[in-house]
């Protein structure tokens, strides 16, 4: 199977952490953005990564489909529980740390695009949403452990705000998600994926 992907997106980085985890062999197929290959748009008519490629030629777009099948493919670690509760607690706070990265994103570019004028009411807003989010996850520790679906989505979301907004990330606000990210960023599968 292939992955494509770049090293900074955060939506790739949760299917390269679960990969790693459930030691399923995926080959990373790093996609330049700014000159996007023909191939792309054949996989994913948005032009967006992660794409997943499966043997046959087949491709699922979007990470929560991705990650929803990496799941499926191997029995352990499991991220995504059968149990119905359970499974949409995870899937909620996994959409939210989705939503996270798209707010992050979306506050980056807009500095990016428009670096003396840019739209200062809306990247204050985006930034009120990064905050109540993290705050929001400091409520939810609990429910990030054992790994799963949820924590990765959080750990990359985190990881991508440390990467394009540090002064954004501040974890003397939050100190139970802050000391919960400090211990996970242990693992070998988050520490071989920090975006760059
Ligand atoms: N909802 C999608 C979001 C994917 C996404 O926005 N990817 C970004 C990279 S981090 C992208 O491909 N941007 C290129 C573009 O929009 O042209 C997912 O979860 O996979």
């Amino acid at each position: 199977m292939k992955l494509y992907y770049t090293k900074r997106s955060p939506y790739g980085r949760k299917a390269r952490i679960m990969a790693l985890e459930k030691k399923i062999a995926l080959e990373l197929v790093e996609v330049d953005l700014a000159n996007k290959p023909e191939n792309l748009y054949q996989a994913n008519p948005l032009g967006k990564i992660p794409v997943l490629e499966l043997a046959d030629g087949r491709t699922l777009c979007d990470s929560p489909l991705i990650c929803e099948y990496l799941d499926g493919l191997s029995p352990e670690p499991k991220f995504l529980a059968q149990e119905l509760r359970q499974r949409l607690v995870t899937l909620n706070l996994a959409a939210i740390a989705d939503g996270l990265m798209d707010v992050t994103i979306a506050a980056y570019m807009e500095k990016q695009r428009h670096t003396q004028d840019f739209h200062q009411r809306f990247v204050q807003l985006q930034e009120e949403t990064i905050q109540r989010c993290l705050a929001f996850f400091d409520q939810q520790v609990q429910e990030l452990e054992p790994m799963n679906l949820a924590s990765v989505g959080v750990i990359s979301a985190i990881g991508y705000i440390q990467f394009r907004v540090a002064s954004l990330w501040n974890p003397k606000a939050y100190s139970r998600l802050a000391s919960w990210y400090e211990k996970q960023m242990r693992r070998p599968s988050f520490q071989s994926t920090i975006p760059g």
